[in-house]
C-alpha cells in the first residue's frame, strides 16, 4: 500500500513537471499575414522568449492551416533578399528571437482555407528534444514597413536637401 501512494505520488509529480517542461517558450504578438483569397502561402511572425537556462531549438512547425509549415529566414543574396528555409532556429538561453516581415519568419504553405482576418490559427512548434509546444497566432493585416520606411526617408531627404541649398547660397554672399 505504501508503495502505491509513493508511486501514485512520483506518477503525480512527473504529470506535474512536464506539464511545465511542455511550453518551453513564452511566445510574443504571435500573428499570421492576412493574404488575398487565392494565395496558397502566408507566413506567421511572432517573439519567441526563452525564460529557461538551456538554449531552445525549434526544429519545425506545424498547423492545420497549412499543408506544410517551414521555418524561413530572409538572405542577402547578392544585393536581392531571397527567402531560405532553415533547419533549425536557437533561441538563446534568457534571450528572445524576434520573427518579422524581412527577416525570420514561419511560412505556411498550401492554404487548406482561405485566412480571415482575425481567425485564431493554431501552430505547434517541434524542438530538437522532441517536445512542441501548441500556440494560437490570429490572421492580422500587416503592413510591409520597408516600402512605409522608404517613403518616410524620401520626404525626409527632401526636407534636408532644401535646407542645404538654402545654407549654400548663404555662403556664396
Ligand atoms: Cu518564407
Amino acid at each position: 500500500m505504501v508503495l502505491v501512494r509513493s508511486l501514485l505520488l512520483t506518477a503525480g509529480l512527473s504529470l506535474v513537471a512536464s506539464t511545465a517542461l511542455a511550453e518551453p517558450l513564452l511566445v510574443e504578438e504571435a500573428q499570421v499575414r492576412a493574404v488575398p483569397p487565392g494565395s496558397q502561402t502566408s507566413a506567421a511572425f511572432m517573439t519567441l522568449r526563452n525564460p529557461g537556462e538551456q538554449d531552445v531549438t525549434l526544429v519545425d512547425a506545424d498547423s492545420p492551416a497549412a499543408e506544410v509549415m517551414e521555418l524561413h529566414n530572409h538572405e542577402d543574396v547578392e544585393g536581392v533578399m531571397q527567402m531560405r528555409k532553415i533547419s533549425e532556429l536557437v533561441v538563446p538561453a534568457g534571450e528572445s528571437v524576434t520573427l518579422a516581415p524581412g527577416g525570420l519568419h514561419m511560412m505556411l504553405i498550401g492554404l487548406t482555407a482561405p485566412l480571415e482576418e482575425g481567425q485564431p490559427v493554431e501552430i505547434e512548434l517541434r524542438f530538437d528534444t522532441g517536445e512542441s509546444q501548441q500556440i494560437t497566432a490570429p490572421v492580422k493585416r500587416i503592413e510591409v514597413s520597408a516600402e512605409g520606411h522608404h517613403g518616410h526617408a524620401q520626404g525626409d531627404a527632401h526636407d534636408h536637401g532644401d535646407h542645404g541649398h538654402g545654407h549654400g547660397e548663404g555662403h556664396r554672399h
